[in-house]
């Protein structure tokens, strides 16, 4: 079984808390590797050899103003010629945790997105305080129903340097926002007092799933080094509810053959279940679209 940190089944303290922090999901030969892939591509990105970044200045998609690099997409292009990020996200510790987090079979996993968050070089970055998938000014009645629709997948935060940049308020990821709550993430949404925030302290090699709908903001310190792992896999059986979340960043490179070729065998199931999904989802979303009369 799968145990948080401070000692507890891992899918209970996800449950109940919103998040979880879990040792050991780096074998300890992985670590030197993944931190050197990580220093050639926080270095690409920072140079603008490679495009697909984030910037200080923009905290939510798209991330296409500023100059200082707060993260970089796509680590499983092959394009960034980097395989050990495939090895490390398919891993057998990767994907038994996951698949007991979620409750599936390594079969029924999908396979997603994999960036990482890193620190700017400039100035300190403030992301704000949100639930990834409910904007701040939702009325009540409304946040409540949105915060009722399974994930059907998890997200996680995987530390290759010591950090603490990300702060969550524990179980909030099940109920409304009281009206302190919801006064700070509409008014005052950089506040670095929020009543019961916690700051997540992570070692290098540890990772922190939560539930993208857990109040949650983070702080990007530009003199202390960041370079975490932020992934994420969904399941089959509701994998196309993500579809408008995962394919906003852009993944046409997955549909080449070269990107396939580059998949450890543990991958080519979640891989085929993410095509699948992709198909299924173009294909409501075009039967939704009304009949136009064309010229
Ligand atoms: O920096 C972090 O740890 C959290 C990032 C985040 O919340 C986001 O990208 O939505
Ligand atoms: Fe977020």
């Amino acid at each position: 079984m799968l145990y948080s940190t401070d000692g507890r089944p891992a899918h209970d303290a996800m449950t109940t808390d919103g998040f979880v922090i879990i040792d050991n999901l780096i074998k300890p030969e992985l670590l030197e590797p993944l931190r050197e892939a990580a220093e050639r591509v926080i270095k690409k990105a920072r140079d603008g050899e490679w495009k697909e970044r984030r910037f200080v200045g923009t905290p939510f998609p798209p991330w296409n103003e500023g100059t200082d690099v707060w993260g970089v997409q796509h680590l499983l292009n092959p394009e960034l010629g980097e395989p050990v990020f495939a090895e490390w996200y398919g891993s057998e510790e990767m994907i038994n945790a996951v698949c007991e987090l979620l409750e599936v079979k390594p079969e029924e996993l999908q396979l997603e997105l994999f960036n990482m968050l890193v620190n700017p070089q400039d100035s300190d970055f403030d992301l704000p305080w949100h639930r990834d998938a409910i904007k701040p000014k939702v009325p009540a009645d409304e946040e409540r129903e949105l915060l009722k629709i399974p994930h059907y997948g998890t997200q996680w935060n995987t530390a290759l340097y010591d950090e603490s940049c990300l702060f969550v308020v524990p179980a909030s990821h099940h109920r409304i926002r009281t009206p302190e709550e919801r006064d700070i993430t509409v008014n005052d949404p950089l506040c670095r007092n929020m009543p019961g925030q916690l700051q997540v302290h992570l070692k290098a090699g540890q990772t922190v799933f939560y539930n993208n709908n857990i109040l949650h903001r983070a702080i990007y310190y530009s003199a202390n080094k960041r370079a975490t792992l932020h992934a994420s896999f969904g399941s089959t059986e509701g994998g196309h509810y993500r579809a408008a979340n995962i394919f906003q960043h852009g993944l046409d490179w997955m549909n080449e053959d070269r990107f396939v070729k580059t998949l450890p065998p543990s991958l080519e199931t979640p891989y085929k279940n993410l095509q699948a999904m992709s198909k299924r989802a173009q294909q409501e979303k075009e039967q939704k679209q009304p009949v136009s009369a064309s010229a």
